[in-house]
């Protein structure tokens, strides 16, 4: 597993699968153009870094994780599927009948205990402490033309719930406002915003630590719909099969990762609000400016030679997918756990996660379909579902063509769908009201005569095994 930042690089470098780039270029609107070209590169193009952006020492690493196989690479797996088995077998722990068989589960409950993350007293993110430091010494990106200002895109923002004392780790972004202060983007449905709602209550201010480059595993864990309560560490131990190390912040009550390679320690007030946006967002269009809290910096740690860690969005495919795809991959276990009869799960690209879903299930009884649709709705963040697809275990969710052609084949629109409305993803700016509109299922599965379909269900067309093993033969010798 990669220690760090620097350690990724390298090796995806000695992979050749990270572009270097020696020219200056300008990380206004410059750096971003280049990346959107990597990102829309067949299979996602190569990771990149920029040596020498304009006006800054520090390099800039963007598109990291923007492959599948670079994906596999900071999770450690051959295919992300590998990790399916592993986390089934941790989220089904055996009942001890005796004695023997709780012995036997030890190895088990020291592998929970391997996954805690563990205090150190020191860290490379400190090796320069900068206490009245300012956000112009990092080579922040502005995206896209219409962007409000420069964004932070890639951090991962620490609280912990004044109440309770839980931490939230989530990927949340900072629209530069001047050298000491930003927005802070934590939408009303993130561990984040809860954590400030409590604060507010409280009419008490909420410390915020900011790391950027820990540990590669974990940028991708902030970015995770971890269920609220569940700390992201222990995913990120889980997945690099080590225990994070967490160092004290200097001016704050926080613990980041040692390993980061950039810390900004700050907090947000009660009460403040300031404009955020516009922001060129990863739904390929500008989201609306809102109001937003304000972090405040009180202190930027680093390593003394850093690299600065972003992503860009914007219209898909970009980076973004192949962290959705980490997380539609690792959380399908999880889903099957109270959700048995799903087989399948995918959000395409061009669906933005939220706006399409396409899910096969082993159909069990009348209303099946239905009774998905109304789960993903009520959980976690597959609530902003927008449009729900569901289908029979044959269709291969992850064909697009497959699933237009049975889609178009098996619905009758009057009869097969399913209108709700809720909470929407903040970003959903075709909705009336912000946050709250409507959504869609569709059931495309076989219907059956205890849904009210008494017509024969056509059977798909196909030849016979003995005809299909004759074709093969005769294809093998008369293709070119
Ligand atoms: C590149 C990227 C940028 C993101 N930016 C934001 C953001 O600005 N605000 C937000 O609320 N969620 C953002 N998200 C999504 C959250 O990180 C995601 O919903 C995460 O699960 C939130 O964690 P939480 O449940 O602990 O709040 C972003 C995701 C990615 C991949
Ligand atoms: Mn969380």
């Amino acid at each position: 597993m990669y220690a760090d930042l620097d350690d990724l690089i390298a090796d995806l470098d000695k992979r050749r699968l990270l572009t270097r780039v020696a020219e200056p270029v300008d990380p206004n609107l410059e750096i971003a153009a280049v990346t959107d070209r990597a990102c829309k590169s067949p299979g996602g193009g190569p990771a990149l870094l920029f040596e020498r952006p304009v006006g800054s020492s520090m390099p800039v690493a963007s598109n990291l994780y923007g492959s599948y196989e670079r994906m596999c690479l900071v999770l450690g797996v051959k295919s992300l599927d590998d990790l399916a088995g592993e986390i089934d077998e941790l989220m089904t722990p055996q009942m001890p009948a005796g004695i023997m068989d709780a012995l036997k589960m030890l190895p088990m409950v020291g592998r929970l205990r391997d996954l805690m993350p563990k205090t150190v007293k020191d860290g490379a993110c400190q090796e320069v402490v900068g206490k009245d430091a300012s956000f112009d010494e990092l080579p922040i990106l502005t995206c896209w033309p219409g962007d409000g200002g420069r964004y932070i895109t890639f951090p991962l923002v620490f609280t912990k719930d004044p109440e309770s004392g839980i931490r939230n780790i989530g990927t949340y972004r900072l629209q530069v406002f001047d050298g000491r202060t930003t927005g802070m983007h934590w939408q009303r449905h993130k561990g984040g915003a809860q954590h400030y709602r409590v604060a507010e209550k409280l009419g008490k201010r909420l410390e915020v630590a900011v790391s950027l480059g820990a540990e590669p595993v974990l940028p991708y864990c902030a970015t995770a719909p971890m269920p609220e309560g569940l700390d992201e560490l222990l995913l990120a131990g889980f997945l690099s099969r080590q225990r994070i190390e967490m160092v004290k912040c200097v001016t704050v009550d926080l613990e980041v990762p040692a390993s980061s390679h950039i810390v900004l320690e700050g907090y947000v007030e009660p009460g403040e609000r300031r404009r955020e946006g516009p922001f060129g967002d990863h739904t390929g269009l500008y989201s609306q400016p809102d109001d937003f809290p304000v972090f405040h910096l009180t202190c930027m740690t680093r390593r003394k030679k850093p690299t600065y860690l972003t992503t860009v969005v914007g219209v898909p495919p970009m980076e973004d997918y192949y962290l959705g795809l980490a997380s539609e991959r690792i959380f399908l276990p999880m889903i099957r756990k109270t959700l048995p009869e799903i087989v399948d799960m995918h959000f395409p690209a061009e669906g933005i996660f939220h706006n399409l879903v396409i899910v096969s299930i082993d159909k069990r009884y009348p209303g099946h379909a239905r009774k998905i649709m109304n789960a993903f709705w009520g959980l976690g963040q597959l609530m902003f579902s927008k449009t729900i697809v569901v289908v029979d275990r044959d269709v291969d969710v992850h064909d697009p063509g497959q699933v237009a052609w049975i889609v178009g084949t098996h619905m009758d629109p009057v009869r097969d769908i399913q209108m709700t409305k809720g909470p929407v993803d903040d970003l959903d700016d075709a909705a009336d009201l912000p946050a709250f509109g409507g959504k869609m299922g569709i059931d495309a599965t076989r219907k059956w005569a205890s849904e009210g379909y008494t017509r024969q269900w056509p059977e798909r067309v196909a030849t016979t095994e003995a005809a299909g093993r004759r074709a093969s033969e005769i294809w093998a010798r008369i293709k070119r």
